[in-house]
């Protein structure tokens, strides 16, 4: 028997790969899913040969038989899957974006404590390879003490065929994806005190922002630049690829297109390509996300075994859910927000 049973909400288009990482875990299994959709949930359902099928998240956690939830609905369901695995006192994770609001997120963290539950945000993009090698670079010390950076996001990729709701949003791009950019711009430089946001919307068939401009002032006195755009049309496609700059006191870093690496420092310039493995399962361009959705998979059991909070926890993920809130609060105003008005 498996050492640690999950169960799954929401059976869409992401999910699939979440059921794909706990299928390659050892000592994993998902036992029970559910989904409002009976379509979806047939299609997961035996293309992952689960048998416990649901449509009522209510039904299923009172049938119980399992060690922690996967919830991989949309945001305006997040909190009140939340609150019920609290209920239940079920371990859980819960996909990005965290809540509709900040408020929601934090009532989402008061509860999982009050219920003395561990609850993850599936923040993956700092999980991706090229990221994770990035960071190691800059724990290395090869380019001294960072005082700039540039986290930068820049696309034309439909995403709206695959995920139509993000079409229909007011909130698109920094909801969305630049939360992620967000996210990999603490993971790099710490937690950060400042946002200036600048915001547009280019494609007319959308309802929310497609591109944002964001100017970070980070506690250790770093300033960053996280630039997101799915407006951007290219000769070549980097989908879905992030892009970094770094200046450092003794050198700098640079990721780009192909998942280059350059490191530049006092020993000289070196050049290597970070690029993600294509696991079994995975398909390009996706490889680089779906990779970062197995490897924070394994970071969750491995926590878990441990008793030990994961590095994405909820309460680690409202640092990064405030950056989305003030990024929207800041393009509408036209200043400068402070991060400790909102925490
Ligand atoms: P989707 O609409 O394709 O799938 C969501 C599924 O959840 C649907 O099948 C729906 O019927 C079901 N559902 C919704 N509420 C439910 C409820 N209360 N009970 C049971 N089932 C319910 O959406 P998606 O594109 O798969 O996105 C899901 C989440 O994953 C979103 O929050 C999205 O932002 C996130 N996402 C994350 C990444 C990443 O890299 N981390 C990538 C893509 C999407
Ligand atoms: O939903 C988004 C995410 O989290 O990663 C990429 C995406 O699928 C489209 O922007």
């Amino acid at each position: 028997m498996a050492r640690f049973r999950g169960a799954l909400i929401g059976c869409g288009f992401f999910a699939v790969n979440q059921m794909h990482g706990w299928q390659d875990l050892a000592g994993v299994e998902i036992v029970a899913i559910c989904d409002r959709d009976a379509e979806r949930l047939a299609i997961v359902g035996d293309q992952f040969s689960v048998a416990r099928r649901y449509s009522s998240a209510e039904e299923m956690f009172a049938d119980g038989g399992f060690d922690f939830v996967d919830i991989a609905t949309t945001v305006g369901s997040h909190r009140a899957l939340v609150e019920l695995a609290a209920k239940h006192r079920v371990p859980a994770i819960c996909q990005k974006p965290f809540a509709p609001t900040l408020a929601d997120a934090k009532a989402m963290v008061a509860a999982a404590e009050a219920a003395g539950i561990p609850l993850m945000i599936h923040e993956n993009f700092r999980w991706q390879t090229p990221i994770l090698a990035v960071k190691q670079v800059l724990d290395s010390g090869a380019i001294g003490t960072p005082f700039w950076g540039r986290v930068s996001f820049r696309s034309g990729f439909d995403v709206f065929s695959g995920q139509p709701y993000l079409a229909r949003g007011k909130r698109f791009i920094i909801e969305d994806l630049g939360i992620h950019s967000l996210d990999i711009a603490r993971f790099l430089f710490g937690d950060a005190t400042s946002m200036t946001a600048r915001t547009r919307r280019i494609n007319p068939d959308i309802a929310g922002e497609d591109v944002a401009t964001m100017l970070l002032g980070h506690e250790n006195g770093i300033t960053s630049i996280v630039d997101v755009s799915y407006a951007t049309k290219l000769p070549e496609e980097p989908f879905p690829e992030t892009f970094v700059e770094i200046d450092g006191d003794k050198g700098t870093l640079r990721l780009g297109k192909d998942y280059r690496l350059t490191v530049h420092g006092p020993e000289g310039t070196v050049e290597s390509v970070v690029a993600p493995n294509l696991l079994l399962w995975a398909s390009r361009p996706w490889h680089n996300i779906q990779e970062s959705v197995a490897l924070i998979q394994k970071h969750w059991i491995e926590r878990l075994a441990a008793g030990r909070e994961p590095d994405t926890s909820g309460r680690d993920n409202l640092k990064t859910f405030a950056l989305v809130e003030a990024a929207y609060l800041s393009a509408e105003r036209g200043g400068t927000v402070a991060l400790a008005d909102l925490l």
